[in-house]
């Protein structure tokens, strides 16, 4: 250690030597009269509670997917430690997912503007000369720019998805999942080295005077070892009361324009920002529609009467004509879709079999899981893989009615998979086979 160290002194002292580069490597140029520890430990604050809930929620709806049950749920097979917290998605309570991926969305949607004022805050930092003083700085810089990578990473992708804007080079969720342990390791270190810095800055000034001044008795902070506060600061333009003012009110707005499509019904219209139809349109079939049949390849003949429903377990596979079901004793239940791209509808109310009847139909009542297919010709949501606690559950059904009325062709005509706390993504549409297995 001490060698490599002694080595990274002598190249920065080399790179030292050298003349500074113009523009922003020079101390002079940054010139912001409230940039300084205080402001950039304020927007620190609100992201020091805001990311643990992202990442919590994040690896929830992770667990959510089922990925333990195989590839078929699971696009990160090659997880290894990562997938040391999983556990069974419970079924109750059956707002769950809505509540926990809601939560996700909006606050990721929200949290921009005070992500991009931290880094605005801090951007001084990135030009630092020397870029290299000593092996620990060089650490700190790598962790940094896991940081700040991993972080622009995390909210680039999940914005993308939730904007139906899908550039990723592979799947989507391999990418975010990933990028959130690299971000979130990062983050931990970052938290760990300033926490104290931080907190000193915090009370280096008080809040309530400072949201009591104006442009006019704005001063720079004294300087700092970090570089923030200017050498040369330029006349304020804007208070600090403005900066934090105006990153508030931006956040305000976002969250007033992305919290209506996770709360649903009548406030899915304030969703301004949501990339799906605004109005899913009237009547028992009336509510948010992901993907529709012609969208995905359905086509009448696949679900018209030719349509038959087989069951597989121990014994003979049974096959069902939607008829046959019809005639099946019904159940209820009262359920949202929730999609892992952050909005839900309303409960909607489900009629069907209960997955439950069916397993004990299969001759497999304690079944552990279930593979359920669509008649879906390709692509990654038409099957899915459901744990033995979501077939129990009473509430969970393979509906053939929604609403009082015969579901319809985009909503999973013949029959769709409902199932409480599951992720929309899970809830397939257009099954025609049904696998149980101990
Ligand atoms: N076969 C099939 N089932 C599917 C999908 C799909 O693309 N194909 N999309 C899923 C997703 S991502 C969601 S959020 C829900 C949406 O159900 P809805 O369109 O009835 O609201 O259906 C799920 N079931
Ligand atoms: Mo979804």
């Amino acid at each position: 250690m001490a060698a490599v160290s002694a080595r990274v002194s002598a190249f920065a002292e080399r790179i030292g030597s050298a003349a500074t580069p113009p523009g922003p490597f020079r101390s002079g140029f940054w010139r912001s009269p409230i940039r300084g520890p205080w402001l950039t430990s304020v927007f620190g604050l609100v992201l020091l509670f805001g990311i643990p809930v992202m990442f919590v929620t994040g690896v929830l709806s992770y667990a959510a997917y089922n990925p333990g049950l195989g590839p078929i749920n699971d696009q990160t097979a090659d997880k290894g430690l990562l997938g040391f917290y999983l556990f069974d998605w419970p079924t109750r309570p059956y707002w769950l997912y809505r509540l926990t991926q809601g939560l996700h969305v909006t606050l990721g949607v929200v949290l921009v503007p005070v992500l991009l004022a931290k880094l605005w805050s801090v951007i001084p930092k990135l030009f630092q000369w020397p870029p290299l003083r000593s092996a620990a700085q060089a650490l700190e810089r790598l962790s940094l720019l896991l940081l700040v990578g991993g972080g622009i990473f995390e909210f680039v992708t999940g914005i993308f998805n939730v904007q139906l804007f899908y550039v990723f080079p592979g799947s989507f969720y391999t990418l975010h999942f990933y990028g959130a342990w690299v971000f979130i390791a990062a983050f931990v270190v970052h938290v760990s080295l300033r926490f104290g810095r931080m907190t000193r800055a915090l009370r280096s000034r008080n809040l309530f005077r400072e949201l009591r001044t104006g442009v006019s008795g704005t001063r720079p902070e004294p300087p700092d070892a970090d570089g923030l506060v200017p050498v040369a600061p330029a006349a304020p333009t804007m208070s600090r009361r403005g900066a934090v003012g105006m990153v508030g009110a931006g956040s305000l707005l976002l969250l007033v324009v992305t919290a209506g499509q996770s709360i649903g019904g009548r406030l899915r219209g304030t969703a301004l920002l949501a990339p799906h139809d605004r109005d899913p349109g009237h009547g028992p079939n009336g509510f948010q529609i992901n993907k529709t049949a012609a969208s995905v390849g359905i086509t009448p003949n696949l679900v018209g009467p030719a349509w038959r429903l087989e069951v597989h377990g121990s014994g003979r596979p049974v096959v069902l004509s939607r008829e046959q079901l019809l005639a099946m004793p019904r159940h209820t239940a009262a359920l949202p879709i929730a999609c892992v791209e952050g909005w839900s509808t309303a409960d909607q109310h489900w009629e069907g079999l209960r997955l439950a009847d069916l397993a004990a139909l299969s001759g497999l009542p304690a079944a552990g899981s279930v593979l359920v297919e669509s008649v879906q010709p390709s692509g990654p949501y038409s099957s899915v893989m459901l744990r033995g606690n979501q077939i129990r559950d009473p509430r969970a059904l393979l509906a053939l009615r929604v609403n009082g009325a015969d579901l319809s062709m985009d909503h999973g005509y013949p029959a769709r998979v409902i199932v409480p706390a599951n992720p929309g993504v899970n809830n397939t549409k257009w099954v025609h086979r049904l696998t149980f297995r101990t």
